[in-house]
This record gives C-alpha cells, sequence and structure tokens, in this order.
C-alpha cells in the first residue's frame, strides 16, 4: 500500500490534475465526505487527510509514504529524513513582510528600532531579519496575523500573500517579500528504498505532468 498525505483545500485541489496523469483517481470528495482516508482506483495507492502543517510530520514518520506540503510549512518543519524530489508549482504564493497603511517601516529598520514581529512563520522570519541585520521580537500567532498590526499586538506580520486582497481589506501594505513558495513533493526516505517501484512510477509521473525530463 501506498499512502499520500494531503491537506484539505487548495493544496488538495491542485494535485488532482496531477494525480490523474499518473493514472490516479480519488474516489471520495473531501468536502462531501467525514472520512479521512480516501481511497482511490488503484487498490495499492489511498490518500490520508491531515492538518497542512502536519503533513512533513506524517512523511517524516513513516504515516505517510509521501506528502505535499508548501514550501513555507516545510521550512518551518524542517526536512529531517525527508526527500525532496519535486516542486509541484502549486498553491504559489509568497511569504511577505507587512505593516499598517501609513507606518513608516523603511525609517523603523533605518532607525534600528527594534521591531515587533508577529507570525506563524518564526523560522523564515528570524532567518530574514537576521540575515538584514534588524533585530525584532517575534511573536508566535497561528493563525489571523492581520490582526496583529490592528490592535496594536506587532509592528509588522510576516505572512503568506497570494492576490493581496486580505492585505488590503485589512488596511495593511506588503513592505518586504521575502520568498516565493510553492508546494513539495516529500518522501519518507525509508519508504523510498522499501517500496522503490510504485513510489518511482509516482513521482516519475508527476515530473512528466511538469514537464520535467
Ligand atoms: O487553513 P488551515 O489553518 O487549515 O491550514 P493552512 O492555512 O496551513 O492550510 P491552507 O490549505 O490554507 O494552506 C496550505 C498551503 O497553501 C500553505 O502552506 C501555502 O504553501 C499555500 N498557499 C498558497 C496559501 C496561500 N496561497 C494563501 N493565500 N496558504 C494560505 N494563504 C492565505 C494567507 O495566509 C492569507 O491569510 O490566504 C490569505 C491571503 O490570500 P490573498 O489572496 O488575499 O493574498
Ligand atoms: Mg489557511
Amino acid at each position: 500500500m501506498i499512502t499520500l498525505a494531503l491537506s484539505k483545500g487548495r493544496i488538495f485541489d491542485e494535485t488532482l490534475p496531477l494525480l490523474k496523469a499518473a493514472g490516479i483517481e480519488v474516489l471520495d470528495d473531501p468536502d462531501q465526505t467525514r472520512k479521512l482516508i480516501l481511497a482511490t482506483n488503484q487498490p495499492e495507492v489511498r490518500v490520508v487527510l491531515v492538518r497542512a502543517t502536519d503533513v512533513p510530520t506524517y512523511v517524516q514518520y513513516g504515516g505517510a509514504d509521501l506528502g505535499i506540503t508548501g514550501l513555507d510549512t516545510l521550512i518551518e518543519h524542517g526536512s529531517d529524513g525527508l526527500y525532496q524530489p519535486l516542486d509541484l508549482q502549486i498553491a504559489k504564493c509568497r511569504v511577505s513582510v507587512a505593516v499598517r497603511e501609513g507606518y513608516d517601516y523603511a525609517a523603523a529598520v533605518r532607525q534600528g528600532a527594534r521591531l515587533r514581529v508577529a507570525t506563524k512563520y518564526v523560522a523564515i522570519a528570524r532567518e530574514f531579519f537576521a540575515a538584514k541585520g534588524v533585530h525584532v521580537d517575534l511573536i508566535k500567532l497561528y493563525g489571523s496575523m492581520e490582526l496583529a498590526p490592528l490592535t496594536g499586538l506587532a509592528d509588522a506580520i510576516v505572512d503568506l500573500v497570494s492576490t493581496g486582497n486580505t492585505l488590503k481589506a485589512n488596511h495593511l501594505v506588503e513592505v518586504e517579500r521575502i520568498m516565493d513558495i510553492s508546494s513539495r513533493l516529500v518522501v519518507n526516505q525509508a519508504a523510498l528504498k522499501l517500496k522503490r517501484e510504485p513510489i518511482r512510477k509516482i513521482i516519475d509521473a508527476f515530473g512528466k505532468a511538469l514537464g520535467q525530463p
């Protein structure tokens, strides 16, 4: 049996065409079922639905053989024991710094002020500001980062941005782009050895669908 860990929502939706290219069709719609293990048209392949941030954990410890996860999540989790054969070019976005409209971020940085930065992406933020030589106090949040500058919890946030509509709706502006994000295929190293043939088949089919040799 080959187990693929996916999160519901954009990653699941954008993975379906890749699975299809590999001849795999998921038999249930995750939005219509309460099942967490979904069968596919291939009796030897199943999908498990987990929280986006849990995908690397499932694959690392062998709860799943493969998984699809955002680079943001992968960096925060660390890639110990994970083989990363493919950038799937799906669920694209960027990690950016944003502040309240009217907040003079450039001046604060120039003056060497100690910035309070709220984020779910503590590792990415720490590395980014350290490289710039900007002193920051990082405040870890688990969601709704946009609220932090509006309530005085923080001067800035580090968050994912796609269209920018969420920032705009909350009177925030993007002041720095930290990195581009897309989703990656991750594979359990031991599974790759033990189930080499079927896993290779999936990796190759995904690669072919992406136009990679
Ligand atoms: O939502 P939940 O708390 O269950 O988990 P999650 O947010 O970790 O999962 P999910 O499915 O929302 O995101 C999974 C992955 O999709 C992320 O790890 C990213 O790699 C990728 N991705 C791509 C995004 C976005 N685009 C995105 N726009 N993840 C989140 N967003 C959010 C962003 O955080 C912000 O709140 O959408 C909002 C901004 O969107 P715009 O279009 O208004 O800029
Ligand atoms: Mg989300």
